[in-house]
C-alpha cells in the first residue's frame, strides 16, 4: 500500500501546506543531527555548547564548533527530501519553518522559509545591533565588532528567545494551514515544537516523517515510520496525480 493512500481522498482540498522540519532532514545530506552520537563534538554535549553561558566561557571553542559545522554545510548538498519540498511550491502555497540553520531548504529551492533558531552563515555582535552575511571565515576567532565587542553567530542559543517576527509569523502559518508535514524533528525543543498544536486547533490533518517515534506521534493523523528523502518525493508525486 502507498504511503499516503490514507490520507489520499483528502489531499485535493489542501491548499496551504506547512512542513516542520529538523535536523534529520538534513541527515540524508551528511549533517550531523543533536542526536545520539551527534549529540557530542569534541565530548562537548552539543546542548550545553548552544549557549550564551558557553560563549562567555570560551568564544574560540564556541566559534571553532560554529566554522566545522559552517564548513560542513558547505560540503553538502540539499537531497531528495528538501528538493520534494521546493518542487511542491508548483502544486500548492507551501511554507517552510525549519529549526535548521543549514540553509538547505533554501539551496534546494524553497522560496518561504522561516529560520526559526537563526542561520549560520549569518552574525551579529554580542553587544550592538550590528548583523551581517558571513562572506569569509574569520583569520582571528573570535572576531571582533567595529563597537570592540566579539562577533557571534546569528543563531538563537538555549535560553534566549527566538525572534520576535519570525515567530509570530510561524505561529500565524501554523494556524492557518490545511496541512502541516512534521519531517525529521524529535520536537523535545521549545517553542518549536509547539507549531503542531496551531494547526491541530486549525483542524489542520498532521502528518509526522520519521523513522522513530516522537512525543506527538500519538497526535498524528498519519505517522511515515520512514525517513524524509525516501517519503517527501513519494508524497509530491501523490500530491500532483491528484
Ligand atoms: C526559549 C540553533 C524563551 C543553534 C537551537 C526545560 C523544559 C522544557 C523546555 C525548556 C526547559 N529549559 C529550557 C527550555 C526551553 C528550551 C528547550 O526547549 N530546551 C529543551 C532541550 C528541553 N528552548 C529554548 O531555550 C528556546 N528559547 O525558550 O526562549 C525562554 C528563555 C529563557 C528560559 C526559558 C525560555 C531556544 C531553543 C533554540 C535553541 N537553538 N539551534 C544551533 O543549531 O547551533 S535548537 C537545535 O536543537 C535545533 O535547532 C533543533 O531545534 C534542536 C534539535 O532538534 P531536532 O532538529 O529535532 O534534531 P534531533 O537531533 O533532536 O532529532 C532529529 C530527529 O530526526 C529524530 O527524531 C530522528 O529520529 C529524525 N531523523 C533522523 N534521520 C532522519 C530523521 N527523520 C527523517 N529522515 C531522516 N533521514
Ligand atoms: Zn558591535
Amino acid at each position: 500500500m502507498k504511503m499516503f493512500e490514507l490520507i489520499k481522498d483528502q489531499i485535493k482540498d489542501i491548499k496551504k501546506i506547512v512542513f516542520v522540519t529538523g535536523a534529520g532532514i538534513s541527515q540524508e545530506s551528511g549533517v550531523p543531527t543533536f542526536r545520539g552520537k551527534d549529540g557530542l563534538w569534541r565530548n562537548y554535549d552539543v546542548m550545553k555548547l548552544a549557549t550564551i553561558d558557553a560563549f562567555y566561557d570560551n568564544p574560540k571553542l564556541v566559534w571553532e564548533w560554529y566554522n566545522e559545522r559552517r564548513n560542513n554545510v558547505f560540503g553538502v548538498k540539499p537531497n531528495l527530501g528538501h528538493k520534494a519540498i521546493a518542487e511542491l511550491e508548483k502544486y500548492a502555497n507551501v511554507m517552510v519553518l525549519t529549526q535548521n540553520i543549514d540553509g538547505l531548504h533554501q539551496k534546494a529551492g524553497s522560496t518561504e522559509v522561516l529560520e526559526l533558531h537563526g542561520s549560520i552563515v549569518k552574525i551579529k555582535c554580542s553587544v550592538c545591533d550590528f548583523k551581517d552575511q558571513m562572506t569569509a571565515e574569520f583569520s582571528e576567532i573570535p572576531p571582533l565588532c567595529k563597537c570592540g565587542n566579539i562577533l557571534r553567530p546569528d543563531v538563537v542559543w538555549f535560553g534566549e528567545s527566538l525572534p520576535q517576527d519570525v515567530w509570530q509569523k510561524a505561529m500565524i502559518v501554523a494556524g492557518q494551514c490545511d496541512l502541516m508535514i512534521i519531517a525529521g524533528t524529535s520536537l523535545v525543543v521549545s517553542p518549536a515544537n509547539t507549531l503542531p498544536i496551531y494547526a491541530k486547533q486549525n483542524n489542520a490533518i498532521l502528518i509526522e516523517i520519521n523513522p522513530e517515534n516522537t512525543d506527538m506521534s500519538s497526535e498524528m493523523d498519519l505517522v511515515i515510520r520512514n525517513t524524509s528523502a525516501i517519503a517527501l518525493p513519494e508524497f509530491v508525486s501523490m500530491f500532483k496525480e491528484n
